[in-house]
């Protein structure tokens, strides 16, 4: 959009007084933030209603992502930069004393997603409107978004995320699009006097869900599309006289949390009622809008409609489209069967199976008592056609429901025209391994969509340094088309190119550096490598791993402090799940270790260990600009595609990694000699698994290395972990090294090896970091995002 700086400061300060009665001089940071945020929401608001005007009129098919997680971040910034006013607004701001930093700075994250998986899709809705896709997002308002980390005495402690205390200037509640959803109680079909049976309910718990519309704005054109996010409450007509207040509490639980606690009976009803909740009253919006919008029978649907299923959380979509479609328009069960795989389509995320969802047949039952008939029904018509076809062994392995328990994945893939895995590698290993006799029944419906990052958030939000550069050396394209960093690659031996991304780079380490040093309290040499991991904290991640490595190092100047080295910087971030103990012994063995290495004389400044609290969103944008190197070490075949991967290339680093997810494809497009690859290949994890012939304590016992790090662990080399020490020391050896740490530990350290000899040589490593920047494309989620729109939801950009 056009904006002048005089306008913007008529509008700001104008709604400075409209809204807080204040001004310019007086006014506090959350007055002076809420009245920015305010007047950007006006700017874009115009665009916003004249897009669902076009939309409407077009009638044109849309997409909607169904999912249970989202993690956007902090959106002022990348508004700004979206409306084409970043500077303009920097300005202003700047010449009124503002900086427009500082108040971005306290504009809350908004996390209501864990981890990769919000994160994709909340990269997903940026890429799709800023290309024009019709996407639209669907999920849960958590009034409280993922916990607060605090790292005290070396251990995690969670504590509350309230981000709505100052009220969110994104959102719109729609109180009018409000609709109910139904739990519990009895159902009984009965004739309709046409012979169709027809539900009858009793005593079914009401519940309104509320939906808040937050605005996702293109980067730079006219789209703005949706993201609908539910709240729970009461319904108003019920009568409370009675001050009901459990009734009110329970309602309130089911839009409270991210992730209730799941370790016991009530979080899981909990957990399964949120997936309903939202993706019944999606649903509905999204076919109350089909039916004023378009006037055709609802039978036409699939023309004009895409949900999609975004991991096995939203898998009831497909029992509750049925439900509408058989028991709300009367269409007969085989047609709204076959529309409803048409308009379905599915993403798996993991293999890890702990993560493939699985209900208690009992729960669905009681909670959901008509979903459960459908999706006894959808199994029960399923295995009677695909008997005769495939055979008693195939239909019963991919049945949706069986041991007394409903299949998520299964209902998904079974209920939809489409399934895909996020990277090469974990969409082969679906068709070949995991997935692959439902392969067997339904080849078509496979396919691999290899995620991707919203880059200009990557780059132009989170690196202005670096993008400066790459705009004076190639122009701006690539600010618009990630593919044309390419262009780049023409400046591999011209040094002053290689210097100006490097001086970038270490700008962005000063700045890191700086927080480090006010948070953590911990002195680094910026010259040194910075080393970094910042992902969930999982066992299959390996985080162990690069600190068996840590260790080995501080052994190797212990043992002769006059060591040449080159200095580094170990950096984490990590949040372990509240219930997950070993993980959150993982995150005190790193700290502790951490004291003890920062605080030895010996040291020096060669070896500095930090772990950075609270990793989030926000976070990532000043720890990976400021990256040397991206450790992606998870066990080959687990991690399914990774995505800070991505954001390390984008900004320059390189990567240390093992042959797992999309590592394997970003190996291929940065060029040999341009990362650090190490490890098991998936086929030799799974040669181990058939055989059965992995002994990690054999390495422990004939490695004196591995055998003196581990026992640093449990003799008190270590201080402070009596309890975490050999609980880590056990999973290694007695319970047998499960994602097989020990034996990639060889090869770790000498891929540890090969990147210090190449930081060595500044000029090697320069051109090293330019080919990663310059052949990053491919990961642009713009890239991802049409290949959906596509191959799998046929919807079409704007023009
Ligand atoms: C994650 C996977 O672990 C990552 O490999 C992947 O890059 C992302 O999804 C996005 O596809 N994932 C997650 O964060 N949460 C889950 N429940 C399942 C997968």
């Amino acid at each position: 959009m056009k904006l002048t700086k005089k306008q913007f400061k008529q509008d700001f300060e104008k709604r400075l007084t409209t809204k807080f009665a204040t001004d310019v001089e007086k006014a506090g940071p959350q007055e002076t933030l809420a009245a920015v945020s305010s007047v950007i929401k006006a700017y874009y608001s115009k665009i916003w209603q004249e897009d669902n005007e076009y939309k409407d009129e077009t009638k044109k098919k849309q997409a909607y992502y169904f999912s249970i997680e989202f993690l956007p971040g902090k959106m002022l910034k990348s508004n700004l930069l979206n409306l084409g006013i970043l500077d303009t607004v920097r300005e202003s701001l700047s010449d009124l004393g503002i900086d427009l930093d500082a108040i971005a700075q306290i504009e809350p994250d908004m996390a209501i997603g864990n981890g990769g998986l919000g994160r994709l899709g909340s990269c997903f809705l940026d890429s799709a409107a800023s290309t024009g896709i019709p996407l639209n997002g669907n999920g849960i308002r958590y009034s409280y978004g993922l916990f607060k980390q605090k790292i005290v005495d070396g251990y995690q402690v969670e504590l509350p995320d309230s981000w709505l205390d100052n009220g969110n200037p994104w959102e719109i509640r729609r109180a009018d699009k409000a609709v109910e959803v139904h739990f519990g109680g009895e159902v009984w079909l009965e004739d309709d006097g046409t012979g169709r049976l027809m539900p009858h309910y009793r005593n079914q718990e009401r519940v309104l869900a509320v939906p808040y519309d937050t605005p996702m704005v293109g980067f730079e054109n006219t789209t703005v599309n949706n993201m609908c996010l539910w709240r729970s409450e009461v319904p108003k007509d019920l009568d409370l006289r009675f001050q009901n207040l459990e009734y009110m509490r329970q309602t309130a639980m089911l839009s409270a949390e991210l992730y209730p606690d799941d370790s016991n009976y009530d979080g899981r009803l909990l957990r399964l009622k949120q997936e309903y909740f939202f993706v019944s009253a999606g649903l509905q919006r999204v076919i109350n809008h089909f039916k004023n919008i378009n006037k055709v029978p609802v039978t036409h649907i699939a023309d004009f409609i895409s949900i999609h299923i975004n991991d096995t959380h939203p898998a009831l979509c497909v029992p509750e489209f049925m439900r509408i479609l058989v028991d709300e328009f009367g269409i007969e069960w085989e047609r709204a069967w076959n529309i409803t795989v048409k308009v379905m389509s599915y993403t798996n995320h993991t293999i890890l199976s702990e993560a493939l969802e699985k209900w208690p047949e009992e729960m669905v039952k009681n909670l959901l008592p008509r979903i459960y008939q459908i999706i006894l029904e959808i199994d029960r018509r399923r295995t009677a056609d695909l008997l005769p076809k495939v055979g008693a062994k195939l239909v019963h392995s991919t049945r949706i429901v069986k041991d007394g328990q409903i299949h998520m994945a299964n209902l998904a893939i079974i209920g939809s025209h489409s399934t895909n895995g996020v990277a090469k590698l974990h969409s082969d290993l679906l068709k070949d391994v995991e997935l692959h006799d439902f392969y067997l029944i339904y080849p078509e419906r496979f396919n691999n969509k290899t995620n991707g990052i919203a880059d200009r958030r990557w780059s132009q939000i989170a690196n202005e340094r670096l993008s400066g550069v790459l705009d004076e050396t190639i122009g701006k394209s690539w600010r618009h088309n990630l593919n044309e960093l390419k262009l780049l690659e023409a400046y591999k031996n011209d040094e002053n190119t290689l210097e100006r991304l490097q001086a970038a780079n270490f700008d962005n380490k000063l700045r890191l550096a700086e927080y480090i040093q006010e948070h953590n309290g911990i002195t680094v040499n910026p010259e040194a490598i910075f080393d970094v991991q910042v992902k969930r904290l999982h066992a299959y991640k390996r985080q162990l791993l690069n600190v068996l490595h840590i260790l080995k190092l501080y052994f190797d100047i212990k043992d002769n402090p006059e060591i040449e080295m080159v200095p580094r910087v170990f950096i984490f971030g990590a949040k372990a799940a509240p219930g997950y103990h070993y993980a959150k012994s993982i995150i005190k063995c790193i700290n502790e270790i951490a004291n003890m290495v920062n605080n030895d004389k010996d040291v020096a400044d060669k070896l500095k260990v930090v772990f950075m609290e609270n990793y989030n969103v926000s976070l990532a944008e000043i720890i990976i600009p400021a990256a040397n190197v991206g450790e992606q070490i998870s066990l080959a075949s687990k991690e399914a595609s990774g995505t800070s991967n991505m954001k390390f290339m984008l900004n320059g680093a390189l990567t240390i990694g093992t042959l797992d997810g999309a590592n394997i494809e970003i190996f291929e497009v940065a060029g040999k000699g341009n990362y650090f690859k190490f490890g098991l290949t998936k086929d030799e994890v799974y040669e181990y698994y058939r055989n059965g012939n992995y002994n990690a304590h054999d390495i422990y016992e004939q490695n004196p290395i591995v055998h003196r790090i581990l026992d640093a662990f449990i003799d008190g080399t270590i201080p402070n972990i009596s309890a975490e020490g050999p609980e880590v020391f056990d999973s290694l050896t007695t319970y047998n090294d499960e994602y097989f740490v020990l034996r990639d530990f060889n090869d770790y350290v000498r891929a540890q090896k090969d990147l210090e000899r190449l930081y060595k040589n500044k000029n090697a490593w320069a051109q090293a970091s330019l080919m990663n920047i310059a052949n990053v494309g491919k990961f642009s989620s713009d890239r991802t995002i049409k290949e959906y729109a596509d191959d799998i939801w046929h919807v079409h950009e704007k023009k």
